[in-house]
């Protein structure tokens, strides 16, 4: 059985000291160990960023996709081999903006994959310009007054899009994340994670300090109902006040894409198999 240790690897983050990232790296090697998943039949895919910057740094079996593409990468990846645990991993610039179609197919679909999407509210790696969740009036390179636009809340996209499992949780708070990340995984169907992630050298005002003062957990509310649709939306609501960490919500009786697909129905092989055995040459004899 796999360790903590067993995901490590011998490259050094080079992510600025006190980023957000590396607590949410350590937790998700942690809840990888915890849920007994090994590096063989685990794919990390990778967007670009300073988040997409840790595909180098988990030892499972991984993909690298191009900015935006790590979602499609997964869902492809997924219905390849549907017995891999299959997570991407993305930053709010390439999943919520550049790549937003893919999350929004992946959610309405019901891939049963895991989105990890580290929010720091800025385009970290190409240096602080705002994105599409940076509130309004917040300044960035590109926007040294404050953008104009209104802000696109990722739960609440989650949510429109029928993600059947929507939770946000802060990197500041290792415990947490680790549950959330494992409960993510083993939900059947898409499952939709935002890490509330300070990125200390590029965005001033969503401090470590800004989030601790504002975020609580819904664990600790015993009236919440994480399979009301309508509450989960307007819990997701509120991302400057008090924000909400925790499963937001949860359908536990999704069905995940693979298992609704007619087509493969009564299929023994997985697509990964039937293409090992797929020969062209006979496909081309049949042209002759
Ligand atoms: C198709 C494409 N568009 C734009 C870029 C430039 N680019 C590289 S990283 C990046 C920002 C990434 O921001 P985000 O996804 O939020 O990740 P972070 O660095 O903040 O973790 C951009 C715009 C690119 N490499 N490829
Ligand atoms: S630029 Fe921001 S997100 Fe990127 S490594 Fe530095 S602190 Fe982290
Ligand atoms: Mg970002």
């Amino acid at each position: 059985m796999a360790q903590l240790e067993d995901f490590n690897t011998t490259v050094t983050p080079t992510w600025c000291p006190g980023c957000g990232n590396y607590g949410i790296w350590n937790s998700l090697k942690q809840a990888l160990s915890e849920m007994e998943l090994e590096p063989y039949n685990t794919v990390l895919t990778y967007d670009i960023g300073c988040s997409g910057n840790m595909a180098d740094k988990v030892n499972t079996y991984g993909f690298k996709s191009l900015h935006g593409r790590t979602v499609a990468a997964a869902m492809g990846i997924k219905i390849a081999n549907p017995e891999l645990t299959v997570i991407a991993i993305g930053g709010d610039g390439g999943v919520m903006e550049e790549g937003v179609n893919h999350l929004m197919w992946a959610a309405r679909s019901n891939y049963n994959i895991t989105v990890l999407m580290h929010n720091n509210q800025t385009f970290g790696l190409t240096t602080g310009q705002p994105t599409v969740t940076t509130e309004e009036g917040n300044p960035g390179k590109t926007a040294p007054l404050g953008i104009v636009e209104n802000n696109i809340v990722p739960a609440q996209l989650a949510l429109i899009s029928n993600a059947s499992f929507v939770a946000k949780t802060f990197a500041g708070n290792p415990k947490q994340m680790v549950k959330v990340m494992k409960s993510a995984v083993e939900h059947k169907g898409f499952s939709f994670v935002e890490f509330l992630q300070p990125c200390i050298t590029f965005n001033k005002l969503n401090t470590f300090q800004w989030f601790q003062e504002r975020v609580f957990d819904l664990a600790e509310r015993k009236n919440y109902d994480a399979s009301d649709w309508k509450r989960a939306f307007e819990t997701a609501s509120d991302v400057e006040k008090k924000i909400a960490t925790g499963i937001i919500y949860q359908d536990k009786k999704s069905i995940p894409y693979s298992q609704r697909l007619v087509q493969r129905k009564g299929e023994k092989k997985t697509l990964v198999e039937e293409v090992k055995e797929y020969s062209i040459i006979q496909m081309i004899r049949e042209f002759e």
